[in-house]
């Protein structure tokens, strides 16, 4: 079977990103975006999703008026690493993949719902509340856009759904949890589905 991974590099004005993605990894990662928060949360993704991830950010200073070219590019980067790795589809052909997920991963007193659909549309309905403006390095704000920004490249239906929690980090993180293992299941490849498996 042909490995499920995929390398982006992606340059802009703004900023410039490498990606290389493992579907059917250990939970290898290692990621730098220059963001501390940002690494954590992505960090978790890859961990609960048993990706191999790695992801290199390298930008100039004054490309950087703030957080959100880099939060958002590294989400628009991994999506379409996302989508590489596992396959253009079309209907009656998922690349024999499970294609839903869902998860709610208890992070002390928080509670958030991630629920997707790996297919061929991308969207995001996420619910988080922002008990703060900024966490760490970066705005909470960005957080929602970055389940957008990654939702629409990977074209994930997604959705993020806040449960309970009162502590800001506990409320992200349960989300970033949540996704990672909720990517896990969709990405995952069906038994049942064996014939429809990249390179079969
Ligand atoms: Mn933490």
């Amino acid at each position: 079977m042909k490995p499920r991974t995929a390398t982006i590099e992606r340059v802009t004005g703004e900023t410039n990103i490498t990606v290389q993605l493992n579907l059917d990894g250990t939970g290898q990662v290692n990621v730098k975006t220059g963001y501390n928060f940002l690494d954590h949360m992505v960090t978790l993704f890859g961990w609960f999703g048993f990706f191999d991830l790695t992801i290199a950010v390298s930008t100039k200073p004054e490309q950087q008026p703030d957080d959100h070219h880099t939060v958002e590019d590294v989400a628009i980067a991994l999506g379409q690493a996302v989508r590489q790795a596992v396959g253009d589809m079309e209907w009656g052909n998922v690349q024999g993949i499970a294609r839903y997920g869902a998860f709610t991963a208890v992070m002390d007193e928080a509670l958030v719902l991630v629920a997707v659909d790996v297919y061929t549309r991308g969207l995001a309905v996420v619910d988080l509340p922002s008990v703060r403006p900024t966490i760490g390095d970066i705005s909470t704000e960005m957080i929602t856009h970055w389940f957008d920004a990654f939702a629409r490249e990977s074209k994930t239906a997604l959705h993020v759904k806040y449960l309970a929690g009162e502590n800001q980090h506990h409320i992200f993180e349960s989300a970033f949890k949540s996704f990672g293992k909720a990517m896990e299941q969709a990405t995952r490849l069906e038994p049942r589905l064996a014939q429809q498996a990249p390179g079969k």
